[in-house]
């Protein structure tokens, strides 16, 4: 009895009510890896599967969301149209934690405006890219994250330079951007955890190798890049409730950053001097990865300042679904002021 319950969270459930179908994508793929870290954060958070709602547009990781949660809501969208359902979603009722998954064609190609104006309007929403350079699902054409210069068997050679998603989030105004590897499960699993608990859209640009098109050594996209080039910007911790730092790391060795409704997260330095706060800060820290080769891994830059859609549009605290007749329904004085406006 008391292992049964040893192997329960918080809200009395086990791992296995955060598991989805088994999956379809190819043996290998980072992108099951992601969906692993997803129900580990979610068990671990101690989430209520009913309270999420799971997004995604079209692509071999938007096909992901069937394989984590199956108690949770969830809606397969068009290809790149993901934010634009998530925004009504979210409108709908504020209380859903919302995850997204998308990929580097969905969100880079196609979905590019709508990643932009999502950001730019900060729905709060976790918001992961699992990131591989090519499209998977339609056999392995470049897609706008891929290498410069990169030559594939079928796709040629790609002309065009990368564009960099984390560097673009940031500067549409999201508050939580961070970089990781599908092969980094710890580093992953806290991140994951940080951006549930973040208020705001939180992107997670996760690089998630491509075994059947895109995982040759020289690809910064495999898994051989990632191991051989990682570079931990520091060692991440979520803190369920914020506490002040009391063990023995050096002045200046460890940040803690608060969140909104209690949590924190702890950052202790592993390499770089990084600023996470800071935009420039993140900004150059892309930069030099790109032009150094390295895969530099961590939060970039939070900051949870910004006001969400949910102030902005001052959304009503009911979901829709529950408001009543006489709150959705226009008075017919309201309606004949409105008209008097057209006459
Ligand atoms: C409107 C539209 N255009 C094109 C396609 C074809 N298509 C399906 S998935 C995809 C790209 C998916 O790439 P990515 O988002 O990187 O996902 P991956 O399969 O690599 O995980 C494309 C072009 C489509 N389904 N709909
Ligand atoms: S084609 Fe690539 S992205 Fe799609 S399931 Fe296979 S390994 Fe994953
Ligand atoms: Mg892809």
């Amino acid at each position: 009895m008391t292992a049964v319950l040893e192997n329960r969270n918080s809200i009395g459930l086990e791992k296995a009510d955060y598991k989805g179908l088994t999956s379809t994508l190819c043996p290998g793929c980072g992108h099951d890896s992601i969906s692993a870290r997803i129900i580990d954060a979610a068990y671990q958070l101690g989430i209520k599967p009913h309270e999420v709602i799971k997004l995604s547009g079209i692509g071999c990781s938007s096909k992901s969301p069937a394989y984590f949660l199956n108690g949770a809501h969830g809606i397969n969208t068009v290809h790149g149209r993901m934010p634009s359902v998530a925004t009504g979603a979210m409108l709908a009722n504020r209380h859903q934690l919302a995850i997204g998954v998308s990929g580097d064609g969905d969100t880079g190609s196609i979905g590019f405006g709508q990643f932009k104006h999502l950001v730019r309007r900060n729905v709060p929403m976790v918001y992961i890219v699992e990131n591989n350079g090519v499209y998977g699902l339609t056999k392995g054409q470049f897609s706008a994250t891929a290498d410069e210069g990169q030559t594939l068997k079928y796709a040629g050679t790609n002309e065009l330079p990368p564009l960099d998603l984390c560097a673009e989030a940031i500067l549409a105004g999201a508050g939580f951007v961070a970089r990781s590897f599908a092969g980094d499960a710890k580093q992953v699993t806290e991140l994951l955890k940080a951006a549930m608990s973040f208020k705001g859209v939180a992107v997670l640009d996760i690089i998630s190798p491509c075994v059947t098109f895109n995982n040759a050594d020289e690809s910064t996209k495999s898994y051989a890049y990632g191991k051989e080039h990682e570079v931990a910007i520091h060692e991440i911790n979520f803190v369920p409730e914020f506490a002040e730092i009391v063990v023995d790391y050096a002045p200046g060795e460890v940040v803690s950053i608060k969140l909104h409704d209690g949590p924190a997260v702890q950052l202790r330095k592993l390499s770089k001097d990084h600023d996470p706060t800071s935009k420039m800060s993140a900004l150059k820290l892309l930069e030099d990865g790109q032009r150094s080769g390295e895969l530099v891994t961590g939060i970039v830059y939070i900051n949870e300042s910004r006001e969400t859609i949910i102030d902005t549009e001052d959304v009503h605290e009911m979901a829709i679904a529950h408001l009543p007749e006489r709150l959705l329904r226009p008075s017919r004085e309201s309606l004949e002021e409105l008209m008097q406006d057209f006459a």
